[in-house]
């Protein structure tokens, strides 16, 4: 591979390498540069001094962030790449946020937790496996991309971004993250979506 490959441990791309034959764009996807607006509904407009993170279920101590309490958990870059389960992957994606195993920390999440559901401003929803989460040390809830704020499009003031996942788990306009005991589909899961959604195995629907 010619391409500069960044922000991906040695050791996860030998493991795509085995499985898939695909060092960096996984089977079935295109790359693109553009970066497309991707979603079910309308735009939710919420400004910084409105947001509030929820936090229920498997933790210590059931909680509500305001914007301030949750940046200053700790903010950090990360540089990965998109893949949308619609065959589109964008690379070199720079992105600022909290880190979700910092924020796992800070919350005092417990070992019971199995799944995580995104809930988002707007009704959006997504599941995903807590284990999947502690080993995708980019995942974290962004507020800015490539030095920007993110945009409203986008998901701003705060998305999910799970880079090792389809881009459908990465919610945008993320409010509450309730941790479960159990797996229970998000809203694409409901309509047929993967319950996991590895693009390296091509887990996209069913
Ligand atoms: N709240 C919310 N989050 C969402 C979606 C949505 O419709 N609502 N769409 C998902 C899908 S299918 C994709 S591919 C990405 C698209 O993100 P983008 O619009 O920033 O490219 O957001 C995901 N997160
Ligand atoms: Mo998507």
């Amino acid at each position: 591979m010619s391409e500069i490959l960044t922000g991906v441990p040695f050791s996860e791309l030998q493991r795509r390498r085995k499985e898939t034959g695909h060092d960096r764009l996984p089977p079935g996807q295109r790359l693109i540069r553009e970066w497309p607006v991707l979603t079910y509904g309308g735009t939710p407009r919420v400004e910084t001094k409105d947001w509030n993170l929820q936090v229920w279920g498997e933790v210590g101590q059931e909680r509500i962030l305001s914007y301030d309490q949750f940046l200053e958990i700790g903010v950090s870059e990360k540089h990965n790449d998109i893949h949308c389960v619609t065959h589109w992957s964008r690379y070199d994606n720079t992105w600022q946020g909290v880190l979700l195993s910092t924020l796992f920390e800070a919350l005092g999440v417990k070992d019971s937790a199995t799944h995580m559901m995104f809930h988002c401003y707007g009704g959006y929803t997504a599941n995903v496996p807590m284990a999947d989460l502690r080993a995708d040390d980019h995942a974290m809830l962004a507020i800015a991309h490539d030095g920007k704020p993110l945009d409203a499009m986008h998901g701003g003031p705060v998305r999910g971004v799970i880079p090792s996942l389809y881009f459908w788990k990465s919610a945008k306009w993320v409010g509450g993250l309730e941790f479960m005991n159990r797996d229970a589909p998000g809203f694409w899961e409901m309509y047929g979506y993967h319950m996991h959604g590895d693009p390296w195995r091509e887990e996209r629907y069913g």
